[in-house]
Parts: structure tokens; C-alpha cells; sequence
């Protein structure tokens, strides 16, 4: 067969795709974390990658400050390090090729001590090939469940949702070259929204109950503006664990690889969409259905309308305070040059001055214009 330079998005004899799993895992536990190509019946049959077997790969619970061994196999298409956002681990084992581990090659295996010592919300991908792998659907979850028991307001339980898009065309994922990215950096947009790896999320709620929604968007491009419609949602946390105050919100902005952390009381019997808000157009992402029940709120929803400070949060804000109005110690400037963007790059286009001017509107002693600012414009 004549070699196209391109990714195959060949399905025979390939597994079909299942749901992620839930799994708990205490201290010290050991897992095996495995990749294989599959197959997914969506607008075509599928070649896709999958943790474990699943898209997203298997959701992983564990309590802080656990630490457990990971033994990856790699059985894809191309070389793979295993990234773990947002953790707090051994940089050795945070899945930088060539840096801190070798690449895992298509065959090969790489065994990672992962340490939990923050609670949130994580999840983990490639960081090789992200554009080709990730969007294949080598993306799962972690959630790191507080030692606290306060840490987080009383809800009735928990859901995560990866939300991701994918270019589906003529019946294949449009395909990617082996020898290195074809689109735009860190990948594209696609023509098809994934919810936990399905066009049309169902799940089901009933009446007075509080669903804490874990999301993240797993897409290389796409931004996306969580809804819903109707019940209203508590934003209680981000990327970094709890945030210092709780804020009622219609909708959330998440950028790629960006983590949102947010309850849900449902009220009214029902349909309850899930929607991606944009400008110009509303996308529909699936539905909660929401059975009447008899037994009226329970103890989350009691305290649902609640706003918690988190007094810690507070106290490190305070002691930083003055340090926001005070003169830089230094100023440095960071100047990157894309290959493809040199031609463009002449003395005729100058870099916007626009993120160097202030945008708080708090006064400040400092210049609206750095050091930095003025150096760049000299470029
Ligand atoms: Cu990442």
C-alpha cells in the first residue's frame, strides 16, 4: 500500500470503545495504565486512542496526600510520556520527554510514582504528539478527595465531565501526518462536541438534589462556555482546588485544559440541557432529566444557598496585598519566534502594546507603559 505520511485511521480487527470506570485507589496502590488504539461508531467508524480501553480513560479517586505507582504500557500508534495536570509531583515523573523521562515507545512501558498532595480536580494526557493523541482520545481524569471533610460545601454526589470536540470528515477523524503537527501548534477545532466522549450526555437527577459537576475541557483548541439550562450553579473552585469565595454563575469560560468545579441544585422536574454558549450560536450538549421526588431536599440543598469564604485563602491574599501596588523588583521580557512566523515578524508589525497596558482599574503607581513594553516596541 502506498505510504500517504499519514496517521492510519484503519479500524480492523480494533476493540470498540467503552465508557470510563471509576476507580478508587488508596495509598500506595499500584495501577496499570494501558493504551491501544480502538474503534468508535460516530458519524463513521472510528480509529481513536483509549486509556485503559475508554474515552475519556478510567476516572481516577484518590485521597490526598496518597501516593501511588503507575505502570504505563503503550501499545498506540506513536511514542507517548503520561502528563498529570495540575499535580503537585516529582518532576521526573510529570512526563517531559527528553527533559525528565525518555519517550515511551509504541511497544514499550514506563512505571511513574504519582503523588496527590493537594485536593481538586486533575487529569492527564500526553505531553507528545498532543495535537495527534489527545485529540484521539487519550485524555482522563483525577479527582483528589479533601482529608478535610469541609473542604468542599455538602452536596449529594459527584459527576465529571470532559468536554472536547473532534474533526470528523468523511466518515474518519481528518487525518494527522506522523512526522510532526499539521495544524495550527497544539491542534484544531472540530465539527463534533464530546461530552465524556459522547455527542449527547444523558444523565439523570431528581428534585432537590445537588450534583457537583467536575469540568474540563480536553479540547487542543476550543474554548467552551458551560450552561445550563435553568437550575443555577455554585462556582466553588478552579484549577488550584477551592477558590477564596463561592459565586453563583450562569456560565463558565474554559479554556483548554482548564478545570471548573461547580454544584448544581436542581429544582424543577424536567429536562435540564447542557450547553456550550457562544456569540453567535447556543450548542447543545445533552440533558439532565429530573425526576420529581417525594422526599423534598435533603441537607445539601438546605445549605446550597450558602457563599463559604475560604478563611485561609483569605489570609494569604492579606499578607500579599501590599505587594500589588508596590514597584516591580524586576521586569523581564520573553520574546518567542515561530518558525513558520519569522517572514512576518519585520519592524513594519510590531507586537500590540495592548497586554502591557494595565487593565485593572484599581490605582496604581506603576507606569502604564513597562520597561518591558518599551523594549519590546524597539524590536
Ligand atoms: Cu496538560
Amino acid at each position: 500500500m502506498q505510504d500517504t505520511g499519514l496517521f492510519t485511521t484503519d479500524t480492523t480487527g480494533l476493540a470498540e470503545v467503552s465508557g470510563p470506570q471509576l476507580i478508587r485507589l488508596a495509598d500506595g496502590d499500584g495501577y496499570r495504565l494501558s493504551i491501544t488504539p480502538v474503534r468508535k461508531e460516530l458519524g463513521g467508524d472510528l480509529r481513536m486512542l483509549a486509556y485503559n480501553g475508554s474515552i475519556p480513560g478510567p476516572a481516577l479517586h484518590v485521597p490526598q496526600g496518597a501516593q501511588i505507582t503507575v505502570d504505563v504500557r503503550n501499545d498506540g500508534d506513536v511514542e507517548t510520556t503520561v502528563h498529570w495536570h495540575g499535580l503537585r509531583l516529582e518532576n521526573r515523573y510529570d512526563g517531559v520527554p527528553h527533559e525528565t523521562q525518555e519517550p515511551i515507545p509504541v511497544g514499550g512501558g514506563y512505571t511513574c510514582q504519582i503523588q496527590f498532595p493537594d485536593a481538586g480536580f486533575y487529569w492527564y494526557h500526553p505531553h507528545m504528539r498532543e495535537d495527534f493523541a489527545q485529540e484521539m482520545g487519550l485524555y482522563g481524569t483525577i479527582v483528589v478527595e479533601p482529608t478535610d471533610p469541609g473542604y468542599w460545601p455538602a452536596v449529594d454526589r459527584e459527576l465529571t465531565l470532559t468536554l472536547d470536540d473532534l474533526l470528523v470528515e468523511d466518515g474518519h477523524i481528518a487525518a494527522f501526518s506522523r512526522s510532526g503537527p499539521n495544524f495550527t501548534a497544539m491542534g484544531r477545532f472540530g465539527n463534533v462536541l464530546l461530552v465524556n466522549g459522547e455527542t449527547a450526555f444523558t444523565g439523570a437527577a431528581a428534585v432537590g438534589e445537588v450534583v457537583r459537576l467536575y469540568l474540563v475541557n480536553t479540547a487542543n483548541t476550543r474554548l467552551f462556555n458551560f450552561a445550563l439550562s435553568g437550575p443555577p450553579m455554585k462556582l466553588i473552585g478552579g484549577d488550584s482546588g477551592r477558590y477564596e469565595r463561592e459565586t453563583f454563575v450562569e456560565e463558565i469560560l474554559l479554556a483548554p485544559s482548564e478545570r471548573a468545579v461547580v454544584d448544581v441544585l436542581f429544582e424543577d422536574p424536567g429536562e435540564v440541557r447542557l450547553e456550550h454558549r457562544t456569540p453567535e450560536q447556543t450548542y447543545d450538549l445533552g440533558a439532565f432529566t429530573v425526576a420529581p421526588a417525594a422526599d423534598g431536599r435533603g441537607a445539601a440543598a438546605a445549605s446550597f444557598a450558602t457563599l463559604r469564604t475560604d478563611p485561609q485563602l483569605a489570609e494569604e491574599r492579606r499578607l500579599i496585598e501590599h505587594d500589588l501596588d508596590r514597584e516591580p523588583d524586576k521586569v523581564l521580557a520573553f520574546v518567542s519566534t515561530m518558525p513558520c512566523c519569522t517572514a512576518r515578524t519585520s519592524r513594519r508589525r510590531r507586537p500590540t502594546p495592548a497586554p502591557c497596558t494595565p487593565r485593572s482599574p484599581r490605582p496604581s503607581r506603576r507606569p502604564a507603559r513597562s520597561a518591558a513594553c518599551d523594549w519590546l516596541q524597539q524590536r
